[in-house]
């Protein structure tokens, strides 16, 4: 067993690590891709809940998500383009605020919002 603490969350295959710096969406799918892996996709509850630890650590605002809805406005999907198999929305979201809104941020109470992609989050990557 690999000691990932503080940084870093196993959650039974995956490993989930902060960078520790904010990028926008495009820079930080380039900064995990670079590293060997891709923006975080939880798919349970347990590994919302490893996300969720990281950004209050962190204690840099919320972290970007690998889901957006580029290709069909409302409709989230992982990077290869198929469906969420699992979601944790804040109340009212995705609500597609000021008509821009297709990436994925997790908050520190664990919730997903739509955000602009331009908006400088803290990059954690999923191994
Ligand atoms: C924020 O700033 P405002 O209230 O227009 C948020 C939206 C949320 C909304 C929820 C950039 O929008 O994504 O849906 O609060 N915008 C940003 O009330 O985080
Ligand atoms: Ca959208
Ligand atoms: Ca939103």
């Amino acid at each position: 067993k690999v000691e990932l603490f503080p940084n870093g969350r196993g959650v039974g295959q995956k490993i989930f690590k902060t960078a520790g710096f904010v990028k926008p969406f495009q820079e930080a799918e380039q900064v995990c891709a670079q590293a060997g892996g891709q923006l975080p996709s939880p798919r349970s509850e347990a590994e919302n809940h490893a996300l969720q630890q990281l950004v209050e650590i962190e204690n840099k605002g919320p972290g970007y998500l690998s889901m957006t809805d580029f290709w069909k406005e409302g409709w989230f999907t992982y990077p290869d383009r198929k469906p969420l198999v699992y979601s944790k929305w804040g109340p009212g979201e995705p609500n597609n605020s000021k008509g821009r809104e297709d990436c994925v941020e997790i908050k520190t109470n664990g919730k997903w919002n739509d955000v602009p992609c331009g908006e400088k989050l803290l990059v954690i990557c999923e191994f």
